[in-house]
């Protein structure tokens, strides 16, 4: 009989998130395999770097192991980094936590250990059932017990695409970690005071620069998978038709607004360029830009310039996933986009969309998560500067008790 996991399908799409574009296998499954730390030894030597989950309750503990399996027997003078995360669901949300611990792991006493200064901090006992774990490593997963706990079950996963480095590894989950919490803080976004309840951001841009590929991308990373709800393609001419050059809108168009209230006006307006193409746009390309930003600059609405098709993500961004390295903001492209649009370098941003992928990237996640929030932030900044008559606000005159 087939020997399925426990894992659902939305709690491997958060792994395969946390652990970038990689294949998991189940290679061993306490209830189906026999419990002995023999039987999931032999299943799981010679395989590359593993998982090994344990549920308990609602949570699932994750050992992520770099190295061989076979590598944690006693007697064997190899030792394998061990990353540890949790994946929790609290209140009907699924939560990752990750640490970074650079324990090796051994078998002793058939179980499997974990040991810093002498002490254990890890233990797993497949005869019984159990797991333990230190109130540090608790703490730090987020997790509402520690010491030993019975769990429901063990299974240790192949990982497959992963390179088995562990700077590779730490940088991949601490950029899985600071994508969740870009995430958290978009979602938690609101508009500046209240004055609207959506941003609304315009992509203009030559045809084919990315714009369609951008919107499709941010909702991807929303969704936790890729997704292609607008059309892309590459045509001469634009495969999306909101606004058509030979049917230009006018007052007589049944959505025309006369009078645009702040809730149906532009709040921040995005240049979408291909990075490879800035250092050859056509003069008339230019003049067309320099036209509409005139337009916008004179409505005062915030902008920014998003450059797509960066294809070195990874490099874009410092070790520390904070901030885009220098060596990109000194490039000719960034230098000429703030030279012929006067956009300021930190308003300049680039993402690489999904486009081919079939797999998201935290790395890719980063970058696309941080070009909206710049936009966001822009388009408060734009909020914030208005004329309290443009704001449509009302000033309410206090009442003193009497
Ligand atoms: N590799 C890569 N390909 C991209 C990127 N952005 C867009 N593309 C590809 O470029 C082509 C055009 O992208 P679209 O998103 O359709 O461009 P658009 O700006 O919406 O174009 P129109 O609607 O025609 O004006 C598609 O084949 C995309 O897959 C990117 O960042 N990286
Ligand atoms: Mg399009």
């Amino acid at each position: 009989m087939e020997v399925t996991t426990r894992l659902t399908w939305t709690d491997e799409i958060h792994l395969r998130n946390l652990l970038g574009n990689v294949s998991l296998s189940l290679l061993y499954k306490s209830s189906a395999h026999g419990d002995r730390i023999e039987d999931m030894v032999q299943r799981c030597s010679h395989q590359g770097c593993t998982v090994t989950m344990i549920y308990v309750n609602d949570n699932i503990i994750v050992a992520f192991m770099l190295g061989n399996y076979s590598n944690l027997c006693e007697n064997s003078t190899e030792l394998n980094d061990s990353l540890w995360f949790s994946v929790q669901k609290k209140n009907g949300t699924t939560e990752v936590e990750t640490l970074l611990l650079n324990v090796a792991p051994k078998i002793s006493d058939k179980q499997l250990v974990g040991r810093s200064l002498q002490k254990d901090i890890f233990l797993i006992r497949l005869y019984n059932n159990t797991i333990y774990l230190t109130e540090m490593i608790a703490k730090n997963l987020k997790l509402d017990f520690y010491g030993f706990q019975k769990y429901l079950e063990c299974e240790v996963f192949r990982v497959e695409g992963f390179k088995d480095n562990l700077h590779y590894a730490k940088k991949i989950m601490k950029a899985g970690e600071h994508r969740n919490r870009l995430l958290a803080e978009i979602r938690a976004y609101k508009p500046y005071a209240d004055l609207v309840s959506e941003i609304r951001i315009l992509l203009v841009g030559p045809v084919g620069s990315g714009k369609s590929s951008f919107f499709n991308s941010v909702k991807s990373v929303f969704h936790g998978h890729v997704t292609c709800q607008a059309i892309v393609g590459s045509d001469v001419t634009s495969i999306t038709e909101q606004f058509n050059p030979h049917k230009p809108i006018t007052p007589e168009h049944s959505t025309f607004i006369t009078s645009p209230s702040l809730k149906d006006r532009i709040h921040c307006v995005a240049y979408v360029l291909d990075i490879n193409s800035i250092d050859n746009l056509s003069s008339k390309m230019l003049a067309k830009f320099k036209k509409v930003h005139k337009e916008v600059l004179s409505c005062g609405i915030a902008h920014v310039a998003l450059l797509t098709n960066v294809s070195n993500c990874s490099e874009v961004l410092q070790d520390n996933f904070l901030n885009m390295s220098r060596s990109m903001t000194s490039q000719s492209q960034v230098t000429n986009v703030n030279k012929m649009l006067g956009i300021p370098i930190s308003n300049i941003l680039m993402v690489g969309n999904y486009a081919s992928d079939l797999e998201l990237n935290p790395v890719n996640d980063i970058l696309i998560l941080s070009a909206l929030r710049q936009m966001l932030r822009a388009a408060d900044d734009f909020l914030e500067d208005l004329p309290l008559e443009e704001t449509g606000a009302i000033v309410r005159v206090l009442q003193p008790h009497v």
